[in-house]
């Protein structure tokens, strides 16, 4: 596993650069979800895809920015489902993005998932990763290695509250239970960015985030393979939980690598409400 971690490493460092440096504007492309692609959404795919591809471990990749997974080795073990630029279009009011990567072996079901990391490109870049050894944080130093800062670790229950999705399309329930963390004194943490609003809820011992259906986009928006598996793997090393609202987001099986899934990630508690606002549906 360090050598696909070392190779996210040297990735991020040439994405941090990109995003700093490079054309923010967009291409006359469209990704399989149908969203206009970024020319820094095509380079950072690029940028990852190349990395990747001299590791013989590697089976095969699949890239939220392509239609279909890209076979690299016959013999190899992992199956790399990547979103190279999350949240991409917050580069351009330099507001943090971030990148996903979740390790599969077999196929890209929430089961078969044996590490995911994501790197968060803020102020600061920081890599976080998740394996049998916990969940561990590593930031960016001047000479372009990454030191080891923090084990992670969520406690029981949290403070922040991140509600995605449209608040005029959530259904009544889903309304009351973000009301009810509200007035539980939970406090509003929302960026629009996946990867720093959950890295957020991770460094301050727990929360809430939610993206969940919604009459406008029944399946919810965030994808299975590339964003929610790993992050739902992430938090339940971390000692938190992911759920759809019905059942475990880990016991998911996606029909198609780009399918979608509402999600709520948080700590236990959070999640427990999360279950009795959704649990007769
Ligand atoms: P984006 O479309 O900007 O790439 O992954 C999709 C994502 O960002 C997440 O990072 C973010 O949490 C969510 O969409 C926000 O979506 P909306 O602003 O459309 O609700």
């Amino acid at each position: 596993m360090q050598e696909i971690y070392n190779a996210i490493q040297t990735a991020a460092v040439k994405i941090d650069y990109a995003i700093k440096h490079e054309d923010k504007g967009y291409s006359e492309n469209q990704n399989a979800t149908g969203d206009t692609q970024l020319k820094l959404d095509i380079q950072c795919d690029k940028i990852v895809e190349e990395i990747f591809t001299p590791i013989t471990r590697i089976k095969e990749l699949a890239s939220e920015e392509k239609e279909a997974p890209h076979p690299l080795y016959e013999a190899g073990e992992y199956l790399i489902a990547y979103d190279p630029l999350d949240g991409s279009s917050l580069a351009d009011v330099n507001l943090s993005v971030g990148s996903i990567f979740g390790i599969y072996k077999g196929d890209y079901s929430g089961q078969n998932l044996v590490a995911s990391a994501y790197v968060v490109y803020g102020p600061r870049v920081e890599m976080v990763t998740a394996d049998s050894d916990g969940v561990t944080m590593y930031r960016l130093e001047p000479d372009n290695t990454f030191a080891f800062v923090q084990e992670i670790r969520l406690n029981e229950k949290g403070k922040l509250n991140a509600p995605g999705g449209t608040q005029r399309y959530w259904p009544p329930h889903h309304k009351a239970l973000i009301e009810s963390f509200f007035e539980e004194g939970y406090r509003l943490r929302y960026s629009g960015g996946m990867v720093p609003d959950l890295h957020q809820i991770l460094l301050k011992g727990g929360g809430i985030f939610s993206y969940p259906a919604t009459t406008d986009v029944p399946k919810g928006k965030l994808r299975m393979t590339f964003e929610v598996f790993p992050f739902a793997f992430i938090y339940e090393c971390a000692g938190g939980e992911a759920t759809d609202g019905k059942g475990r987001i880990l016991d998911l099986v996606p029909e198609h690598i780009h399918d979608t899934t509402p999600c709520f990630f948080g700590s236990k508690e959070e999640i427990k409400k999360v279950r009795s606002a959704y649990g007769n549906r």
